[in-house]
């Protein structure tokens, strides 16, 4: 059964240096600060306060290290990008982190992208998903905070995203981390990454 029944916060990281322990699958949480990351990753793995959802954006500028199923794959949660308050060097040191897991981790399966689904992608959910199209990472756009929406305005709103996104209306998942609508259907693109 593609299910996940247990959730495991392991530890954070200042930066990507080697492989993480054990060398299990990864799957990778990516979105400007404030999208619903640490949302996202709790409604999936069932647990309210697994992840810190912060009222505050940007603080959270660690990769922060989760362990699903006992040993079965590992979320990386990403520091979100977007945030203005940091000094130039902030941005810069937050790029080279990225990119340097990105493209440095072996055991890297899939990057989930989060776009809130009420707003066009920013110029830095583009660049992310340029980059992740260019170095040939799988990925999957996910839109939140559904729930704000009518479902005419879902559909709108995804025709919006695809447009600038360019990845095909039926590879992006509306969901809402507060009422956990699709979360069937992302734990099934997930472990089809995971299993498949
Ligand atoms: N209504 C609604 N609010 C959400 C959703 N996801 C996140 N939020 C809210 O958005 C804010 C930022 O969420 P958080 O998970 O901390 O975002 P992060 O910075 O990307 O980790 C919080 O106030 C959340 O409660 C969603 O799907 N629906
Ligand atoms: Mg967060």
């Amino acid at each position: 059964m593609n299910i996940i029944k247990s959730a495991e916060f392991i530890t954070s990281y200042v930066r990507y240096g080697e492989p993480f322990p054990d060398g299990l699958p990864e799957i990778a949480v990516v979105g400007r600060s404030n999208v619903g990351k640490s949302s996202f990753i709790n409604m999936l793995c069932g647990v309210r306060q697994l992840a810190r959802v912060s009222n505050t954006p940007g603080r959270t500028r660690l990769i922060n290290l989760f362990r699903i199923n006992g040993d079965e794959f590992y979320i990386v949660d990403l520091p979100g990008y977007g945030f203005q308050a940091g000094a130039k060097s902030d941005t810069k040191d937050w790029a080279a982190m990225i990119e340097g897991y990105l493209c440095g981790s072996p055991e890297l399966k899939q990057v989930i992208l989060l776009a809130d689904i009420r707003h066009a992608p920013t110029e830095q959910d583009i660049t992310m998903q340029k980059y992740l199209y260019f170095n040939k990472i799988p990925y999957t756009v996910i839109a939140t905070k559904s729930d704000k929406l009518s479902k005419m305005r879902i559909a709108s709103q995804l025709r919006e995203l695809d447009n600038a996104f360019g990845v095909g209306i039926d590879n992006i998942i509306p969901v809402s981390n507060e009422t956990g609508y699709n979360k069937d259907k992302v734990t099934e693109a997930i472990f089809s990454r995971i299993r498949g």
